[in-house]
């Protein structure tokens, strides 16, 4: 139904299945509003992946490939956005995916598991069959997480998520990758690893640069991690948009 030649042809685009996952009971009602919030910081940013971001996708695929255990922890707008590059992330790694929902409900854990299951991840962790235990000094229905899941990472991915959370994980000293369009979040503040980005642009970056650092020595990963400074990332990321009006 969207013409093809309409200036905001992609945007209108992701903006379906945005509809498309609510009717289908996967995107909490709130979720159209996040994505609102992320498609006005995606038009600040000039829609496109800047240089400090791609640099900082870099960095994210040195973290996923020299840590121990990293989870995938997914919600409704990640679901309905990108879940097939998540599959393919979760594979390429050999990683879980657990869901970690601020609005739970039975019914969309089980949408969003379906999900998954149909792209064939090997592990969804965070389901009601799941064994769970409560995030340290986290109330709400985001507390609870999967015992062999996020309680035993020592990376979470959490793209897409208000700050409560990222500020209880990061307590436990956990490394955290996330993706915000809005520098200014209390989870990009908050996170090991900003990507200031739209996620339908940054997730088929990562997984380039994860297969492109698959078989890089270690070392030279770390020493890329060493030179990373996530303060730094969100100050270009604010003056980038800056110089765009100046
Ligand atoms: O599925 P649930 O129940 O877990 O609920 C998920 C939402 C997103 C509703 C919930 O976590 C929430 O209310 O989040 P916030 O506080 O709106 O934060 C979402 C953040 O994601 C905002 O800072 C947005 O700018 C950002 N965002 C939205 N869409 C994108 C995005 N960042 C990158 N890419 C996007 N496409």
């Amino acid at each position: 139904m969207i013409n093809k030649d309409h200036p905001r042809y992609q945007s209108l685009l992701y903006r379906e299945k945005i509809v498309e996952a609510h009717k289908n009971g996967i995107l909490a009602d709130s979720g159209m509003i996040a994505h609102g919030r992320g498609e006005t910081f995606d038009y600040l940013i000039g829609e496109k992946t800047t240089d400090n971001s791609k640099n900082t996708i870099e960095v994210a695929a040195c973290y996923f490939l020299t840590r121990k255990r990293p989870v995938l922890s997914v919600n409704g707008n990640t679901t309905a956005l990108v879940s097939e590059d998540i599959a393919e992330l979760s594979k390429i790694l050999d990683i879980p995916v657990e869901i970690n929902l601020y609005y739970r409900t039975p019914e969309r854990i089980k949408n969003i598991e379906a999900v998954y299951q149909k792209l064939g991840v090997k592990e969804i962790l965070g389901t009601d069959d799941d064994d769970f235990i409560d995030t340290p000094d986290l109330n709400g229905p985001r507390s609870p997480v999967s015992i062999e899941g996020i309680n035993k990472a020592d990376l979470i991915f959490i793209p897409l998520e208000d700050g409560d959370r990222a500020e209880k994980l990061a307590a436990l000293k956990k490394d955290i990758v996330n993706v915000d369009l809005n520098p200014l979040s209390r989870t990009a503040i908050t996170s090991t690893v900003t990507i200031v980005d739209n996620i339908v642009r940054a997730m088929p970056l990562l997984i380039e640069y994860v297969n492109k650092y698959s078989e890089c020595d270690k070392d030279i990963l770390l020493e890329k991690i060493k030179n990373y400074d996530n303060r730094k990332n969100l100050d270009n990321a604010i003056h980038d948009i800056i110089k765009r009006f100046e």
